[in-house]
């Protein structure tokens, strides 16, 4: 009986920890930034397994990598998937998990000799992680729509590579259109990144949506001057609007409390030297919130914090949407479909929202779509010493088995 079917955890934790060796960084985690020859060494590593698997594999014109496995009918596929750029100080679990379960589970059903009525396929999907190249889940958006392919292609760095020119280098610019796949549902497996299971004790997560996602960039202008001479009242000072900004959005988002949270993750200061009052400065503030209405209430007060820095210290700057991403529900019946099962299997599950963004929100306006979380060791992750104990790597691959037999044999 397929219900008492389980993965092979051992080749599942192989997996990850030889993925988990390209791009290893000191401290057992990993960089592999998207399109990097790393990215390019993991992607080639994952399309080998995908072969080994006879698979059948196509990639798109963004490098989204879809591998497909016969169902006895020609209908759309039961799909999981997630992606295995990481962010510079990343672990090896954060997206990997979900594509190597994915794997795993197609394996596990070879091994056992199944076919399921509807194909079932794993995806991985590009720079997930927007670190190098803005905004985060490029990939999945454009696979599924909501992101526009040439405007993405001529997304640049911090060193003017494009993705166009990055995708050609690693020699994954594929042929296959994009945004006309259509699954037949979509569930992603992946670590919670957050302390909530982890701290209360819980195995698995049944994900009900994705909290609302702003980034955006500041260039701040000001003017260069010596730092021994020149009077506090005559400075332009662009170092310290960057600083003020830091401390405003702090400070607003405690005012705001409830699901606000807020974050300056780059700052950069030009020249960036000990006697010299910065010219420039380039700020990223990270906004996030379940709730659509107060997340736009916290970017107009972000705007007027910086309007009122600048203006007070004479600097003048200019702002760049990196990504935006309205918040998601999930398909209320593929949550409950997780619960129920893994509750059955024994674990203790708890419902949540997610506070990362993930492909699987791009699934969500296109198929019923679901996430199940498994729990990150002290709520750590993007951190070398991000860490699933092998008890949750397990219930969690096998609650996606479980989840995936039951989609692929539905009969609607
Ligand atoms: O930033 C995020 O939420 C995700 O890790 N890309
Ligand atoms: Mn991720
Ligand atoms: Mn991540």
């Amino acid at each position: 009986m397929s219900s008492n079917l389980r993965v092979d955890t051992e080749r599942l934790i192989s997996r990850i920890e030889k993925l988990g060796k390209i791009g290893s960084i000191d401290g057992g985690g990993v960089c592999r930034l998207a399109l990097s020859d790393e990215d390019r060494k993991g992607r080639d590593l994952v399309v080998d397994w995908m072969k080994k698997l006879n698979l059948d594999i196509s990639i798109d014109q963004i490098g989204n990598v879809i591998a497909l496995r016969k169902g006895k009918e020609n209908v759309r596929p039961v799909m999981t998937g997630s992606h295995i750029d990481t962010v510079a100080t990343g672990g090896i679990y954060d997206g990997n998990l979900g594509v190597l379960a994915g794997l795993e589970v197609i394996e596990t059903l070879d091994d056992a000799g199944i076919v399921t009525r509807k194909p079932i396929g794993v995806g991985f999907f590009t720079n997930e992680e927007g670190s190098r190249f803005a905004p985060d889940m490029m990939g999945s958006g454009v696979h599924q729509g909501s992101l526009d392919l040439n405007s993405m292609l001529k997304v640049k760095d911090l060193d003017g590579k494009s993705v166009g020119e990055e995708l050609e280098k690693i020699g994954y610019c594929g042929k296959a259109p994009t945004n006309n796949f259509r699954a037949d549902s979509f569930i992603e497996l992946h670590i919670e990144q957050g302390p909530i299971l982890d701290l209360e004790n819980y195995e698995i997560g049944a994900v009900e949506g994705v909290q609302g996602i702003s980034w955006n960039e500041y260039k701040i202008f000001g003017t260069a001057n010596h730092a021994g001479t020149t009077p506090m009242r005559l400075r332009h000072d662009a170092g310290y609007v960057a600083s003020a900004i830091s401390v405003g959005v702090r400070r607003l988002v405690k005012e705001m409390g409830g699901h606000q949270i807020g974050t300056v993750g780059v700052t950069k200061l030009n020249p960036g030297l000990v006697n010299v009052i910065a010219k420039e400065s380039l700020i990223t503030v990270d906004l996030r919130n379940t709730d659509e209405k107060k997340l736009k209430k916290a970017e107009l007060e972000v705007k007027s914090i910086i309007e009122k820095t600048c203006s007070a210290e004479g600097v003048t700057f200019k702002s760049k949407t990196l990504a935006r991403f309205e918040p998601v529900s999930f398909d209320k019946n593929m949550v409950l479909m997780v619960s129920n099962l893994a509750s059955k299997m024994g674990y203790r599950v708890k419902s949540l929202p997610s506070g990362a963004g993930h492909d699987a929100q791009m699934f969500a306006p296109n198929c019923p779509t679901a996430m199940i979380f498994v729990p990150s060791r002290d709520g750590i992750s993007h951190n070398v010493k991000e860490f699933t104990e092998k008890k949750h790597i397990q219930a969690g691959a096998n609650v996606l088995l479980q989840i995936m037999l039951n989609k692929s044999e539905e009969v609607i």
